[in-house]
């Protein structure tokens, strides 16, 4: 019997149209913490006091010192092997399209293009009036933030729970599930929606969809096979089991 392993490198080495998923997982080994579990972003916050826009309309100072913390985070983190590997299958297969639930901006740092971040950007903030948008991972310096422009509040440009997601991100990401041969879910626990949908859509539309991720899911019993392993580990070893 092939492992797991074996048979998603034999599915890739088949195979033309190729997309994947990502979540929190993926940046566990650059040091950014996931949400669920032990440990978990949300062991320590009340989803409903940070990540919401009720929250943000009650109490606008507190959610942004909550992403304040995040956005450091993110600034003093690197791009793990796992990234780079995610990068490197974006130039071996035309038309992969990585979506990811991370609000990091790891991903783009590591080199992938071809990248639709579905909940939003850490990186990003908008102004909740005009909508001008600002870029950076600057500390701010006056929470909250305010817009030059019009003094209105800024936001970040995330998705909270109970926002639509960005209308073209999920577009294209529904595409490139439905479209997919092999689709990869990695290091998500697939338990938000719609993005964990992604993963169905893919299966439902023929897909052979593989997990990475050390753990078990829900969603696992509906695919074809699981690398049970860290993904800045798996995916390299994936790579370098590919020709050329
Ligand atoms: C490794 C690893 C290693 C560890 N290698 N792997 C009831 C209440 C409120 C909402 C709802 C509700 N019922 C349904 C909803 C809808 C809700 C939802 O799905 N809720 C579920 C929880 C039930 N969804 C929404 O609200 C979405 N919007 C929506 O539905 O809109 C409808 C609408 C339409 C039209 C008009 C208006 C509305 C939006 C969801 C946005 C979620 N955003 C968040 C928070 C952003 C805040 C922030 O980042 O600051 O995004 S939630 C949080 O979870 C974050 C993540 O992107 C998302 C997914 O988490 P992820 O990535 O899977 O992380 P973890 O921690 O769960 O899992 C990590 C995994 O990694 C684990 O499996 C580990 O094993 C693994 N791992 N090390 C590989 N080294
Ligand atoms: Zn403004």
């Amino acid at each position: 019997m092939p492992s797991d392993f074996e048979r998603l490198v034999s599915a890739l080495r088949r195979a033309s149209r190729v997309s994947a998923l990502t979540g929190a997982g993926v940046s566990a080994e650059s040091g950014i913490a996931t949400f669920r579990g032990a440990g978990g972003l949300w062991e320590g916050h009340r989803i409903e006091e940070v990540a919401t826009p009720e929250a943000f309309a009650e109490d606008p100072e507190r959610v942004w010192r909550f992403y304040e913390m995040r956005r450091r985070n993110a600034r003093e983190a690197r791009p793990n092997a796992g990234h780079e590997a995610l990068a490197a299958l974006e130039e071996r297969f035309p038309g992969f399209l990585l979506a990811t639930q991370n609000v990091d901006g790891l991903h783009r740092r590591a080199g992938s293009r071809n990248l639709v971040e579905l909940h939003g950007s850490i990186v990003r903030r908008y102004c909740v009036r005009c909508r001008r948008i600002e870029e950076d991972l600057e500390p701010l310096e006056v929470l909250p933030p305010v817009c030059e422009a019009c003094g209105n509040l800024m936001r970040p440009d995330i998705v909270w729970f109970g926002e639509p997601l960005p209308v073209e991100a999920w577009a294209d990401a529904q595409e490139a599930a439905r479209a997919s041969e092999v689709y990869l879910v990695v290091g998500t626990s697939a338990e938000v929606y719609p993005a964990a949908g992604l993963a169905l859509i893919a299966a439902d539309a023929g897909a052979e969809v593989f997990e990475i991720n050390p753990a078990a899911t829900a969603l696992s019993p509906m695919f074809s096979g699981a690398i049970r392993e860290p993904s800045g580990e798996a995916l390299p070893r994936i790579l370098s089991a590919l020709p050329g």
